[in-house]
């Protein structure tokens, strides 16, 4: 028994240096608290002056409907939607993914999914932090991946009237961009339970910031198997990652992880709930979300997003807009990082290796008609291919924008796509890194949602009152 303890208080080290390697080396995070903290210097010293269009503070939640007007309340909310290693609004001792730019809008929502969770259960526990309820991952799937089919419990909805004639816009980043699709299909579906109305235009727009639509090379640079992407290799920084998740959720300490979540709560890994040998099972690979393959990395690979796409639509009622990131450039026939300054120095690296991958050439192609080249700009985390629209197994209508005047009359089912200079993190966490690119972008963003893109109301008769 002393054994297993001693070997318990190894992988509590090794646990250790795996969360700083997650935090620090994957794409979020190294330069945030300093981040933060130089922005709550500089708001102490100089004055909030250059927004002129953040809204005092409202964000914080919609308590007791204002006397004089109820406007924001009428208002569709915009649903910030987090990607890998993500967070939603209250974890990390409040630290904002999205920078603060919830505070653009009188109307915004963070959701926390988990951070390394599979996309179908994020989606999942997305439809109930807005409606409301015990998040029902569905009986299918959840036999299929070895979880309890009933997750966490929101006793309140955050949107409880969400539905046709209240639509939502949502705005993911990376991951959280194909989320957003996978939920879109699952109302269209009628997916849920109990919610036999459900339909795609409950989604008004869906907005993406360096969506993951295509999959992206990374994940075999950090140790997925090009061969089907759904395994692991044995050594690489994703098996670190594997058991420092593991240990964590095991030794289920809850302060710990009320701070951060990965999010695998209904895999039941507590101790308290499997014990030494659940663990051991865990660890040897029989069992958890890592085993079954219901997690977020298998569905970032380029196999994954395909098995993902093949029954994703785009619907014609409702309006896309996607921001494409891009941190290379080519010069004389090869691809390298467009420049050492002005990206994060942990993301440059990254860059680097990402523009020069190499599909093994002994296995064979994600699909045909693969091209190295292809892939090889990128933003230190995905392809830029992959990030402007859905293209497999077929492409989607898409049009590319390059000045934001273009986007004033919006068509429905057509995805608009910008390619902008930035890395992977550039819009999220640290707003200080993408200085006034920060505010451009956000802005237009929450203008669009307010002022561009609505659904035509069908006028009813005795509503015409002139
Ligand atoms: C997890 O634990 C709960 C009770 O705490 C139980 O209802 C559920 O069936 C368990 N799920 C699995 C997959 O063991
Ligand atoms: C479904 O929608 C119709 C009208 O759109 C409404 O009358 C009905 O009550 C709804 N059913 C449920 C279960 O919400
Ligand atoms: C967009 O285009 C208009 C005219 O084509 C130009 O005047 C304006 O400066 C452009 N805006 C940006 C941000 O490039
Ligand atoms: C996995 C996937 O969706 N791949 C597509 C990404 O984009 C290229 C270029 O259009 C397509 O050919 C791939 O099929």
């Amino acid at each position: 028994m002393i054994r297993w303890w001693i070997s318990a208080l190894q992988l509590t080290e090794l646990f250790v240096s795996t969360l700083v390697h997650l935090l620090y080396g994957f794409y979020i995070f190294s330069s945030a608290v300093a981040g933060d903290l130089s922005q709550a210097l500089n708001e102490l010293v100089f004055k909030p002056n250059t927004n002129a269009v953040v809204k005092e503070e409202e964000a914080g939640g919609t308590s007791a409907p204002a006397a004089t007007t109820t406007n924001a309340d009428d208002l569709p909310p915009i649903v910030l939607v987090h990607g890998i290693f993500g967070f939603g609004k209250g974890r990390l001792g409040g630290l904002s993914y999205f920078a603060g730019a919830e505070k653009k809008d009188e109307r915004v929502l963070v959701p926390d999914l988990g951070s390394l969770t599979s996309i179908y259960d994020r989606a999942r526990e997305l439809f109930y932090y807005l409606k409301g309820g015990q998040v029902d991952y569905g009986e299918e799937h959840s036999k299929a991946y070895g979880h309890s089919q009933f997750g966490r419990v929101y006793e309140q909805g955050h949107y409880p009237e969400w539905d046709e004639d209240h639509p939502i816009h949502f705005v993911g980043h990376s991951a959280g961009a194909q989320v957003v699709r996978v939920l879109q299909q699952m109302l269209a579906d009628k997916a849920f339970k109990g919610y036999e109305n459900t339909s795609e235009d409950w989604v008004l727009s869906i907005t993406s910031l360096s969506g993951a639509f295509n999959g992206t090379t990374r994940t075999y640079l950090d140790g997925m198997h090009p061969e089907d992407g759904r395994t692991m290799k044995p050594i690489s920084l994703l098996q670190f990652c594997r058991l420092g998740v593991l240990i964590y959720d095991w030794l289920d300490i809850p302060w710990l992880k009320d701070y951060y979540n990965f999010g695998f709560d209904h895999f039941n890994m507590s101790w308290k709930k499997m014990g030494v040998w659940g663990l051991i099972d865990c660890l040897l690979g029989n069992a958890g979300p890592f085993a079954s393959g219901d997690w977020i990395l298998p569905d970032l690979t380029i196999q994954g997003s395909m098995r993902l796409n093949s029954h994703l639509q785009t619907f014609p009622n409702t309006y896309y807009f996607s921001y494409a990131t891009k941190r290379t450039r080519t010069i004389m026939g090869y691809t390298v990082p467009s420049s050492i300054f002005g990206i994060h120095p942990m993301l440059f690296i990254r860059v680097l290796q990402m523009s020069q991958w190499r599909h093994p050439p002994d296995v064979p192609a994600p699909y045909k008609g693969y091209r190295d080249e292809d892939w090889q700009d990128n933003d230190g985390a995905l392809n830029t291919i992959s990030m402007t629209h859905p293209r497999l197994p077929i492409e989607h209508p898409c049009k590319m924008v390059v000045n934001d005047s273009d986007c004033r009359h919006l068509q429905p089912g057509i995805w608009y796509y910008k390619i902008v200079e930035g890395d992977h993190i550039l819009f999220i966490v640290n707003r200080e890194r993408a200085g006034v690119q920060f505010d451009l972008i956000y802005d237009s963003i929450f203008e669009r949602c307010r002022k561009h893109v609505f659904r035509r109301v069908p006028t009813v008769p005795n509503e015409i009152q002139q």
